[in-house]
């Protein structure tokens, strides 16, 4: 009793050091909701449950992606430097699922953003590295709400362009860029559909040199190619929009913060921004409910055994997959049901009208 008062007196001192603005707190913080080792998970939790609701007000999180060498750390530098400029604290966060990158190139982001890094308006953390998929998304979420906190109402999220780790930035996201090179030509660089329909505002970066006429040409073709996709009812009638810009020399910066500070005012305006944190927030719950479900579900000595026998058995062919999880989910339903004490009926799920009754109990009155 007394320990766990303990503990929550450093969380509560955490917390207020946090929402203070100490740095130090922060990246503390950070690492605790970082941490993978579960005797922290309490405390993280703890942690995040009293600043949730600490942020600003009217905190933008954009998402950011690109594929290596695009110019996504020269471009978080200028654009940073451009929204401290206008009166903004700039958060960087960075999501590498695929942990190519380890320490290395955190010290190579730094000399990238060298004078965000040493802004004090301005925070760059690194990637938590060694995580599933989930399992990054739920600490950079976590990780978003302590900035916020702290006051940095201008959060990028960051990813590089592998996998699934951009559909994963664009859900925890208000605003989602695609970073682009100028391309040869008139091929879209083998940019994912997904991706593209996923992107607000297009990116064209180094546009500048030898560059500058072929980053215009692949300007006009992905807005052509935009333009053949469905329009979103997420969007106002000029987006998504697509734009040049050159990171090293610094142009273009300020039309790429104007076109998202109009698209969120759009989608403020129409109620959209509300609606879709909203709307993440109902799917963060429900992979978390999968997730959770899931790992307790195989942690069970017996379900988890016959799950490892029913692997064997899809992996050998013998039984289809919807088959395999379909036993599974009937000895977890079986199990409920036995498990669901005397008179609790309403609690197993209420009877359909007319269906019979097929634990054999009397249907409960609604009076
Ligand atoms: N000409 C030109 N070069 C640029 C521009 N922006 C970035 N570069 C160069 O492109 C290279 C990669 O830039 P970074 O900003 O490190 O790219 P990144 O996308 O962060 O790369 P990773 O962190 O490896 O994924 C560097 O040599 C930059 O100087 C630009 O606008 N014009
Ligand atoms: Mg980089």
């Amino acid at each position: 009793m007394r320990r766990r008062d303990e503990g929550q007196g450093r969380i509560d001192a955490m917390a207020e050091a946090i929402r203070g603005g100490d740095r130090r707190a922060l990246a503390r913080g950070i690492t605790l909701v970082e941490s993978t080792r579960p005797e922290h998970r309490a405390d993280a939790e703890a942690l995040v449950v009293r600043l949730e609701r600490a942020a600003p007000g009217d905190t933008v999180r954009i998402g950011l992606t690109g594929t290596p060498g695009v110019g996504k750390s020269t471009f978080i530098e200028r654009f940073g430097l451009s929204l401290i400029a206008a009166g903004h604290k700039v958060a960087v966060l960075a999501v590498d699922p695929s942990s190519t990158r380890s320490g290395g190139s955190i010290l190579g982001d730094k000399t990238r953003m060298p004078r965000l890094s040493r802004a004090p308006e301005a925070y760059i953390r690194p990637s938590p590295s060694g995580a599933t998929l989930g399992g990054v998304a739920q600490r950079t979420r976590e990780a978003i709400a302590l900035v916020e906190a702290a006051g940095f109402d201008r959060v990028i999220v960051e990813t590089v362009g592998v996998g699934q780790s951009e559909t994963m930035v664009a859900e925890m996201t208000d605003v989602f860029l695609l970073l682009l090179a100028p391309g040869g030509g008139d091929e879209l660089q083998g940019v994912k559909r997904g991706i593209m329909e996923m992107a607000d505002i297009i990116v064209i970066n180094k546009a500048d040199g030898d560059l500058a006429a072929q980053a215009e040409r692949t300007r006009a073709d992905y807005a052509a190619a935009l333009r053949l996709l469905r329009h979103r009812p997420e969007d106002p009638p000029d987006f998504p929009r697509v734009l040049t810009v050159s990171a090293l020399e610094g142009r273009g910066i300020g039309e790429v913060q104007e076109a998202i500070e109009t698209l969120v005012a759009w989608r403020r305006e129409a109620g959209i921004f509300a609606a879709r944190r909203k709307m993440q927030e109902r799917a963060r719950f429900r992979r978390a409910l999968e997730t959770g479900i899931l790992a307790s579900v195989t942690a069970d000595d017996e379900l988890g055994a016959e799950i490892a026998r029913l692997g064997g058995e899809v992996a050998a062919g013998r039984l289809r997959a919807e088959q395999a999880a379909g036993q599974v989910i009937a000895a977890l339903e079986a199990r409920l049901a036995a498990s669901a004490p005397a008179g609790s009926e309403v609690a197993a799920g209420p009877p359909e009208t007319g269906a019979e009754d097929r634990r054999g109990g009397k249907a409960p009155s609604s009076a």
